[in-house]
């Protein structure tokens, strides 16, 4: 097992769930960036993911490089595409948009990414990426083109996790997309952890802690914000979100 992934494994298994902070290059400048990094690493956050479902930035190089040195946390990759790659990342989540029929990202972009992950030596984690409907069509609806699981459908939501699990990935990842006004259902994120045995990361439009705290009590292992605090860079708010998350279970 490679070392971030082991790492966040002991997250989860020393404090209950662990607490993930989105930085989108398309929303943020390197200095910006930074500042959102460290403010992080004092803010108890366990991990950092830097990606965008469409990246115009041209910077994305030097600013996963700059939050890496900012914050001293591990720096994974969660990418809209194949050219989303930073030798200077330590994992990647190798998405496979397991909720929608696109091939290009099921395998497509896989193929194209993969032998400059291997050069790099980018510790890559298969995770199954399931697209939930959060109210809103968001970006990665509309640059994937795929149809979000509807939110009453916890079965085939259910369906589509255990596959996931069966195909080998070794984490799935319930998205409502980043800005959905809608996070993803309790009740789906409990039905599929009732299924599954590897761990559970849940993230979009989730704007309040209490929020967070109610998705862990569900059963998601890990929570990801990223639009709520760009907005604010509000280091109070935080250390409230890690609170809760660390303490729910
Ligand atoms: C993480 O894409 C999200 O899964 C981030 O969503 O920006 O809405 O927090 P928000």
């Amino acid at each position: 097992m490679g070392i971030i992934l082991e790492h966040l494994l002991n997250v989860k298994d020393q404090k209950g769930a662990g607490y993930l902070v989105l930085i989108d290059p398309d929303k943020q400048d390197i200095e910006s960036a930074s500042k959102l990094a460290s403010l992080s690493a004092e803010a108890d956050v366990d991990a950092l993911l830097v990606g965008s479902s469409f990246l115009m930035s041209d910077k994305f190089d030097p600013m996963v490089q700059s939050i890496k040195q900012a914050s001293g946390l591990p720096v994974i990759i969660s990418p809209g595409a194949s050219n989303h790659i930073s030798r200077y990342a330590d994992a990647i989540l190798f998405l496979s948009l397991i909720s929608g029929r696109n091939p290009e990202f099921l395998i497509g972009e896989h193929v194209k990414a993969a032998p400059m992950i291997k050069r790099y030596g980018i510790e890559a984690i298969p995770t199954g990426y399931m697209l939930i409907e959060g109210g809103i069509c968001t970006s990665v609806q509309f640059i994937s083109a795929t149809m979000p699981i509807p939110r009453d459908k916890t079965d085939i939501a259910v369906a589509h996790a255990i596959a996931g699990e069966l195909l080998g990935m070794k984490m799935i990842y319930l998205e409502c997309g980043s800005g959905a006004v809608q996070s993803v259902p309790n009740e789906i994120i409990s039905a599929v952890k009732e299924q599954i045995t590897i761990p559970l990361i849940v993230g979009g439009g989730i704007v309040n802690p209490k929020e967070a705290g109610e998705k862990v009590r569900a059963g998601a292992d890990f929570i990801v914000t990223g639009n709520v605090l760009e907005k604010s860079g509000n280091a109070s708010l935080m250390r409230e979100f890690a609170s809760v998350i660390h303490s729910t279970i």
